[in-house]
């Protein structure tokens, strides 16, 4: 800890007035069900699609991995999966040290120079909100769900019995100030209303739509018609490689089909959008009415999508696009140029952290990954040559290109989509040989040359088929296709 300190207080700086504060909205499991990406005809999000008018809204950008922990850690560290050897879940408290000593928690990396930092809620993975937090954060405040002291409304929704989490979708009566969400938008409204002598980097963390789907009523109530199925084709896992469809979280997916409840999950994820909206808008609505509006850079993103049925899946955890793209929004009122428009070009999340240092003024530590986004909010139609790379295991990527999504998995086995002709990803061009020339090159010039070990210590979820674990995953997935057969309900697999 003595040593932590010194190092703080030899490169701790003032920083100077003309910084920008940074509001940066951190929104979990959140895809493109949202007014400004299209996903959804039903989705209602007015504060969100508001910000993406007034910014750059990125309409292509994908996380760095499909699940929380890797996303986040990549996010927050500024480092490639391939890099740091996090591509599973971990609990960063119980990590060994040396495995993350070189690396520069983005919010400490700005209250070394000179900002106040807050954070709120769901940052880092739970429960990596412990990790350093002291050195991170002047104020950190961790408010979770509240699920276990809601009112359910029965007669609403879906309620599995036995209980399970995983797939609950009801409203609840409780009064707003139950739930954490809307005490967490509150926190960052009273920290608006204050006057701070430095910058300030507020990170600020929503949960829904993470599962359980419990919201107030009044969002649950604004779903009330026929909510549209999405595009899902029964087959369409035929043409997928074994360690590809082992992705799918077909268990999930058997208790929904046996009780017929697709539509009220999916209700119960767009009003828990809904709710995720209104606590943005409380929050936005805060800065516009400060001092600060002129002055700070706001960031929105969700650390990966949602599979609501598309492609037999329900969750995230593949290298699909529904679990891959993500919602990014970046305002900065400074930027006279870019704002306004869209940016359709493939971006990872991993540019984050380069880009917030460089619309602050803070040198970028040198071995963060990615690069800085600037350009693109200055001329959101600049073309871009580097796709977006998407790692969920090792030795498993994806490459999100304008056109197409290339993915290799650690077996050699491939996928490729020509997302021109085919948006939803049903069709595997892979074993086509008029493909295998742009296959290789794609490999050879954009998937990772090394990868970094796989860190050991600290290890929690890791339910993916990769090259450090190749047959458990898949032998499970084995396992529920007979199951799901079993049951009588129409299979994955045709
Ligand atoms: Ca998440
Ligand atoms: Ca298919």
């Amino acid at each position: 800890m003595a040593v932590l300190l010194t190092f703080i207080s030899s490169h701790a700086v003032t920083a100077s007035a003309d910084q920008p504060n940074i509001l940066m909205i951190c929104v979990d499991d959140l895809n493109d069900w949202v007014g400004f990406l299209g996903g959804h005809p039903q989705a209602k999000t007015p504060n969100m699609d508001n910000l993406a008018s007034k910014g750059v809204n990125f309409t292509n950008a994908h996380c760095t991995a499909p699940g929380c922990s890797p996303s986040r850690n990549a996010l927050l560290f500024g480092v490639e999966p391939h890099k740091s050897g996090l591509y599973p879940f971990y609990n960063l408290n119980n990590v060994d040290a040396e495995s993350l000593e070189r690396f520069i928690p983005m919010p400490l990396l700005f209250r070394e120079n000179g900002y106040e930092t807050v954070g709120i809620s769901k940052v880092w993975h739970n429960p990596d909100n412990k990790y350093r937090q002291k050195e991170q954060w002047d104020e950190y405040v961790m408010y979770g769900t509240g699920k276990k002291d809601k009112t359910l409304i029965k007669e609403k929704g879906y309620h599995p019995e036995p209980f399970n989490k995983r797939t609950i979708a009801c409203p609840a009566n409780n009064p707003l100030s139950d739930f954490g969400d809307y005490k967490a938008a509150q926190h960052a409204v009273r920290f608006l209303e204050k006057n701070h002598s430095r910058p300030f980097f507020l990170a600020v963390g929503f949960i829904l739509p993470h599962t359980s789907f419990i919201m107030p009523e009044e969002n649950w109530d604004r779903f009330l018609d026929p909510i549209a199925e999405p595009a899902i084709k029964a087959n369409d896992l035929n043409d997928v490689p074994l360690v590809g469809q082992s992705n799918a979280q077909i268990y999930v997916e058997i208790p929904v089909r046996q009780d017929q409840a697709w539509e009220e999950i999916r209700r119960g994820y767009l009003a828990s959008v809904n709710f995720t909206d209104d606590n943005v808008g409380r929050v936005l609505d805060a800065l516009e009415r400060s001092s600060y509006s002129d002055n700070t850079v706001v960031v929105l993103w969700s650390d990966h999508g949602y599979h609501l049925g598309e492609k037999r899946t329900f969750s995230k955890f593949s290298l699909w696009e529904e679990a891959t793209r993500t919602p990014l929004i970046v305002y900065d009122p400074r930027n006279k140029s870019g704002n306004g428009q869209s940016c359709s070009e493939p971006i990872g999340l991993i540019n984050i952290y380069r880009t917030l240092c460089e619309l602050s003024g803070l040198k970028t530590p040198d071995y963060v990954d990615g690069i800085s986004l600037v350009p693109w909010l200055r001329e959101p139609k600049l073309p871009k040559e580097r796709p977006a790379l998407i790692t969920w295991g090792r030795g498993n990527y994806s490459l999100r290109l304008n056109q197409w999504r290339y993915t290799r998995y650690f077996d050699g086995t491939e996928e490729l989509y020509d997302h021109h002709q085919d948006p939803y990803e049903w069709n595997n061009l892979a074993s086509r040989p008029e493909y295998m020339e742009m296959m290789q090159e794609l490999a050879s010039t954009w998937l990772p040359k090394q990868e970094a070990a796989q860190v050991s210590s600290g290890r929690e979820l890791y339910n993916v088929a990769d090259a450090d674990q190749p047959d458990k995953m898949i032998k499970s997935y084995q396992r529920y296709v007979k199951r799901y057969k079993k049951a009588g309900l129409h299979p994955p697999l045709n």
